[in-house]
């Protein structure tokens, strides 16, 4: 299995995230890429390559899954933020208002000026700092999902997009969680567009992947299902439920397998099982697995108990549905077990 990974993944390092309701140190850091990179060069799997993509290419494959005020907020988010204040240089830019679009309580169709009610109405959390270097980071990490994707469209078993921030809570116009651009997103959108009719994504992650949901939710060419901690107790909270099955054409193409708080290996595999079966009935000619490792027991931020043998099993049976498969870093925060968890999962695959 190649790998692509992002060398430009460390320009996003944040400071503080918001979390519980006080500042903390980012989970979600530099380091995190790094011990995987690491374990892949101690149990090589395959080549260690960069994406290669041109910035044409990749502004094309960005703006199949996301808006393009969106991503036009992005590419100058952060000089907006400087302009602001010349003191913000030295300080990472982070929402504090949002529009509750949801409820319909406010306008979302009129842009604000206000770049402070610009980052808002573009994110949904407070625990997603946004820095010099995000959007730069963000782009090579769309990169290594385009070039996973084309691997696989060549014929390539399987390819693993290396890279951070993450994606998956990542929507067609907002980002959070950790997440600016939706790589998972991307690679499945890719595989879309180099022909393959049905494409399945099978979120692993602890946290529900609500971008991903988001982006497909009224298509019935990719069926997105999600294993995660139940949305009653866990982030993101307000997306997640079983009963959310899909809309409109969709309807059908989206199933969610929230679990309690405290679930183990067993309980997760027979969701894994369940999750399986589903990609099996639509018949998916190509999957894509948002790799989260903040299933591990040892999780900072995180409730299910799976240990790092498990791994090897959870790439075992997701070799057994027999799809050639694009896998996607996404979340894992305890940092010094990220990528021996993730290895084994890959080297679970290959076996
Ligand atoms: N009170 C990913 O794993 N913070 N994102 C949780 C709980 C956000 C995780 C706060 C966790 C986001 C990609
Ligand atoms: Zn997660």
């Amino acid at each position: 299995m190649k790998t692509f990974h992002n060398p430009h993944h460390a320009l996003h390092q944040g400071r503080e995230e918001m979390f519980r309701g006080r500042m903390v140190p980012c989970h979600e850091v530099p380091a995190r890429l790094d011990f995987v990179l690491t374990e892949l060069q101690r149990r090589p799997l395959g080549e260690l390559l960069t994406p290669g993509i041109s910035d044409a290419e990749l502004d094309t494959a960005i703006a199949g899954v996301h808006s393009a005020r969106y991503t036009a907020f992005l590419a100058g988010a952060w000089d907006e933020w400087v302009a602001m204040d010349p003191a913000n240089a030295q300080r990472d830019a982070l929402p504090s208002v949002w529009p509750l679009g949801n409820r319909h309580a406010f306008r979302t169709d009129v842009l604000p000026q206000n770049f402070t009610a610009r980052l808002g109405l573009f994110s949904f959390d407070s625990g997603s700092p946004l820095m010099a270097g995000t959007w730069a980071a963000a782009r090579g990490g769309a990169a290594c999902a385009l070039a996973a994707a084309r691997e696989v469209l060549g014929g390539a078993r399987s390819a693993f997009a290396l890279t951070r921030p993450p994606g998956h809570h990542a929507g067609p116009d907002f980002f959070g969680g950790y997440c600016f651009l939706n790589n998972a997103a991307i690679a499945a959108q890719t595989l879309r567009d180099g022909g393959q009719q049905r494409v399945a994504v099978l979120d692993v992650d602890y946290h529900h992947g609500n971008g991903t949901q988001t982006i497909f939710y009224e298509r019935a060419d990719v069926l997105t299902v999600s294993i995660h901690g139940d949305p009653a107790t866990e982030y993101p909270f307000f997306l997640g439920h079983a009963d959310e099955r899909g809309a409109g054409a969709g309807l059908g193409f989206n199933l969610n397998l929230p679990l309690p708080r405290g679930t183990g290996f067993e309980a997760w595999c027979a969701a894994l099982d369940t999750a399986i079966d589903a990609i099996d009935d639509f018949n998916a000619d190509a999957l894509v697995v948002p790799m989260g490792l903040d299933t591990f027991e040892g999780d900072p931020i995180s409730g299910f108990t799976l240990k790092s043998e498990d791994y090897d099993t959870v790439g075992r049976m997701i070799a057994a549905a027999g799809v050639p498969t694009v896998f996607v870093f996404e979340g894992g925060y305890a940092v010094a077990e990220v990528g021996v968890n993730a290895v084994n999962l890959l080297e679970g695959f290959c076996r």
